[in-house]
């Protein structure tokens, strides 16, 4: 079953014949399940669409065959860039159908970003929404991408679904309208499904690492149905009546596996919102697990600290009593949040799942089962046959209740197989410091009972509103400017993001700090970036605190900015 002949390039399910999507959508709608809703979708406006089993897999197929008369093949990859919306669902399953490779890219990043990712994936297609809904505004996704496709040379065809009908340009030989070609007679109702390798690729997923620019983890058919699967089945304890919400968003990887393949592979009915908690009211979400009768929700702690920040009164006025389990992802929840979740909307019977995880593991990791008993703020302990372990400087496991590295010692089925390209960069990513042993880049502690307490990344990445961003990027936007010669980032403590950005800038000779500076510098991220990545405050400084090496040591920036003593400054340069 598992192959660990050439470490750390394990292979799970050797020689097994797949494809993801077969178990997904053929093998539910050619059963008792057929009629079974497999998606349920509410717009930010209000309208609502949903897909049956037998539905799902008819328009997977047609986009499947409009994929494949475009000349995609197996092995190529396809980039995916839109909001919330069920074509964004269809086309990850319509890719995966025929063998290609998908690389969703979150509809919050923008330019550069796009650009970035569609030039290392060698993307053929650029499948698009026209522009996406966001709190009553319209974000002109289309046109970004028109912008980042001027500096990428890999594309050859444009798919653009319409969300919003807004006028967009179109390049002929180039761009083409999905619902235009969804009803040619190539689209045809039946698809012929590829037959994968279990351990072919699946999708490769951008994620910010320690340095550089993101990498592209890459998964599996074989080995991430297998995880996402099993994780879902058995931490949600998911049955065929529950109607299951995952308000993460595709776009990343608790997408991929619990909005899109793990809720699928288990035949459940799976809820997808496109617009945001608060929107038009803060009462939003609780309308629509009333509406829906959602019985298992799952979201991130910066969501749930967002909405108890408009107190109690809006979910009291709706019916919760549908909820059954509640789960929670992206960050440690502190207790704060945890105990305002467990009672104010699970009203105390509700377990919560902390699940750990990474876009690298693919699946759950540390997390409880129904079954378990709780402590507010921990994940409690592995997943069944995931082996895990904190170890200290030297590679020793750490005491009770002390500090130290985060690490998995065995190789799990829906665990990263490479980084796309760079193989090199995977094994010294993740499997150089301790060797033979994964490095999750996260410190932890264990406590008497074996609970895990995750306390945070202990590299240059940060996780700004649950989403995880690098240093690195945002120092690039920021550089990419005229004006800056450098620049650093870090994150410090916030109330309901969990970190914010903080940057330091040094301007170019000549140039004059001004507050007009501070807010084109910030546009300027949001622009090349994406929204997401506005940092929160932008200083100017005249020099920055290096090593003899010349590395930015963030850590005297965040220890400065925290008012505390700077540990260890004996590879400071001045
Ligand atoms: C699923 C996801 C991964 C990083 C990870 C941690 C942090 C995620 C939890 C958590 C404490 C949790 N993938 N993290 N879940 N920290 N408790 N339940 O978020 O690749 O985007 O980020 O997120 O630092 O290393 S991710």
């Amino acid at each position: 079953m598992l192959d660990d002949s050439n470490k750390p390039f394990f292979k799970w399910f050797v020689g097994g014949k797949t494809n993801i999507v077969y178990n997904c959508l053929d093998r539910h709608a050619e059963t008792s399940r057929r009629n079974k809703l497999a998606l349920m979708w509410e717009g930010e406006k209000g309208e609502f669409r949903s897909f049956s089993y037998f539905a799902l897999r008819r328009e997977t197929c047609r986009f499947a065959n409009v994929l494949r008369s475009l000349g995609v093949q197996k092995g190529d990859r396809v980039t995916l860039y839109m909001g919330r919306i069920p074509e964004l669902v269809i086309g990850m399953l319509a890719c995966a159908r025929i063998g290609a490779i998908h690389s969703v890219v979150y509809g919050g990043f923008t330019v550069e970003a796009l650009h970035e990712r569609l030039e290392d994936s060698h993307s053929k297609v650029l499948i698009v929404a026209d522009g996406a809904y966001q709190r009553g505004k319209i974000v002109p996704l289309k046109s970004i991408a028109d912008e980042a496709l001027q500096r990428a040379a890999s594309v050859e065809s444009v798919l653009v679904v319409k969300r919003t009908g807004e006028p967009v340009n179109m390049e002929s030989g180039r761009d083409m309208w999905y619902h235009e070609l969804m009803v040619l007679p190539i689209a045809g109702n039946a698809c012929h499904i590829e037959q994968m390798d279990a351990e072919d690729p699946l999708f490769i997923l951008y994620t910010s690492g320690t340095t550089g620019k993101p990498k592209a983890i890459l998964h599996t058919h074989g080995g991430f149905m297998v995880g996402t699967y099993t994780t879902l089945k058995y931490v949600f304890d998911i049955h065929d009546e529950d109607r299951y919400w995952c308000a993460a968003d595709p776009g990343w990887i608790t997408g991929h596996s619990y909005i899109v393949y793990g809720p699928l592979l288990n035949g459940a009915t799976s809820f997808m919102y496109e617009g945001a908690p608060t929107y038009p009211y803060p009462n939003r979400w609780w309308q629509m697990v009333e509406k829906y009768g959602i019985n298992i929700l799952y979201t991130a702690p910066t969501a749930i600290r967002g909405l108890m920040r408009y107190g109690e009164n809006w979910p009291n006025r709706h019916d919760l009593s549908s909820l059954r389990l509640l789960g929670s992802v992206g960050e440690p929840i502190n207790p704060e949040a945890w105990k305002w979740y467990h009672r104010v909307i699970g009203k105390g019977r509700c377990p919560i799942m902390d699940t750990w995880w990474q876009t690298e593991t693919g699946m759950f990791m540390i997390t409880p089962m129904p079954c378990v008993a709780l402590k507010p703020g921990s994940g409690t302990r592995p997943f069944p046959g995931v082996v895990m372990d904190i170890l200290n400087e030297e590679g020793k496991p750490v005491a009770a209740n002390e500090e130290g590295f985060l690490v998995i010692k065995e190789p799990w089925p829906a665990m990263i197989r490479t980084i796309y390209k760079d193989p090199e960069r995977y094994v010294q990513q993740y499997w150089t410091k301790y060797p033979g042993v994964y490095m999750t880049g996260d410190s932890a502690r264990r406590d008497e009972d074996g609970y895990y307490w995750v306390i945070g990344r202990v590299d240059d990445v940060l996780k700004v509103s649950g989403y995880r961003l690098g240093t690195a990027e945002i120092e690039s936007a920021l550089v990419s400017h005229p004006a800056v010669a450098e620049a650093a980032a870090i994150g410090l403590p916030h109330d309901v993001k969990g970190n914010a950005i903080h940057t330091y800038v040094i301007l170019k000779t000549g140039i004059e700090k001004s507050d007009k500076l501070v807010d084109e510098l910030r546009a300027h991220v949001a622009h090349e970036m994406g929204p997401i990545a506005k940092p929160d405050s932008i200083v100017f400084v005249e020099s920055l605190p290096k090593t003899r090496s010349g590395k930015i040591m963030r850590r005297v920036l965040k220890a400065r900015a925290l008012g505390q003593e700077p540990k260890d400054l004996s590879t400071l340069e001045e």
